[in-house]
């Protein structure tokens, strides 16, 4: 038995700060009318695929974040997208930076939401592995400061009944922490959607000196905490870069469709819009869940404790 979703991974290029709103949501469009071409039910799009990556810079006044961010979904800008999709038929999932009144606050959180392929949302989640920093960084390593606008997401790692399956969202940097897949995948998720944008050079600082990552690491890094998570959860994972030059920062692409397998099943070849498919079968980890990585079975809940020591000091016992 086989129960297939035809999934579409939607790769943007840059999207730079002067570009309207309008014209971000006709490439989206163009995407998803492409992804309709080659037969998908569902199109994954990237993080924050409403705005160029704003949180690489470090406003004085964080509240300047506001004007890339999106108080409804849909509102006006976007409707297209979600009129388009419904039209024809096709399920989205589609991340942007979230403007939010709740318990008589202003906040921030970054969002992805899951659209049904009647247009209708189906669930939201909010960013909880929020990377970077709050302040500027005097070493001038990061690139990163998303800790300064966006709260912790408040809304747990929800799974939801959809597509012919069971399906879970997780944005960017989730990817690569294991608990990010395995609360999902707890909660029956067969296949895990997350969008990100992820700088092509890392830095780091050795011996005082700011030193450049070997080139081959990141996007190494970007596959590897995927595949593992897919193969280590029987899950369906699809991976979908913002990717090229946007205001002077390289982003990887690689957006990949990986199987439960942790065999990578279709890959983007550019660094630009680009749209790849592929037949997920949600039954093909059916085995792998009965066996090897049966969890009610094989798993040994043991209590480690939390951090207890710093990393790099030696504890005697
Ligand atoms: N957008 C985002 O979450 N980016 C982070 C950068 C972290 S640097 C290792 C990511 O995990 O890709």
């Amino acid at each position: 038995m086989s129960r297939v979703v035809r999934v579409a991974a939607a790769q943007l290029g840059p999207i730079a700060r002067a570009e309207t709103k309008a014209g971000i949501v006709a490439r989206l469009v163009a995407l998803l009318r492409q992804a309709h071409s080659f037969g998908a039910e569902l199109v994954v799009f990237p993080e924050m695929a409403l705005s160029t990556f704003f949180p690489r810079w470090v406003f004085d006044d964080p509240d300047e974040a506001n004007a890339f961010c999106e108080s409804a979904m849909p509102n006006p800008d976007v409707q297209p997208l979600f009129d388009e999709a419904a039209r024809l038929k096709i399920g989205f999932y589609l991340g942007y930076a979230e403007l939010t009144e709740e318990e008589g606050q202003t906040r921030r959180f970054n969002t992805t939401v899951l659209v049904d392929r009647d247009g209708a949302i189906i669930g939201k989640y909010r960013k909880i592995h929020l990377p970077g920093r709050k302040t500027a960084d005097p070493t001038g390593c990061a690139g990163n400061f998303e800790k300064r606008y966006f709260e912790v997401g408040n809304l747990g790692f929800p799974v939801f009944r959809a597509f012919g399956g069971v399906v879970g969202m997780c944005i960017c940097n989730d990817r690569r922490w294991p608990e990010t897949y395995r609360a999902l995948s707890l909660q029956g998720a067969e296949l895990i959607m997350c969008g990100y944008n992820t700088g092509s050079q890392r830095f780091g600082m050795v011996d005082g000196a700011r030193v450049l990552d070997p080139a081959h690491l990141p996007p190494f890094h970007n596959h590897l905490v995927m595949q593992a998570g897919a193969y280590q959860n029987c899950c369906w994972v699809i991976g979908v870069a913002k990717a090229g030059f946007e205001e002077g920062v390289e982003f990887m692409g690689g957006t990949c469709i990986i199987a439960p397998t942790g065999d990578i099943v279709a890959q983007a070849v550019t660094t630009s819009d680009e749209v790849v498919v592929a037949n997920c079968d949600l039954e093909v980890s059916e085995h792998n869940r009965r066996t090897t990585f049966n969890f009610e079975a094989n798993r040994q809940i043991q209590d480690y404790g939390i951090l207890t020591a710093q990393r790099g000091v030696v504890v005697k016992v």
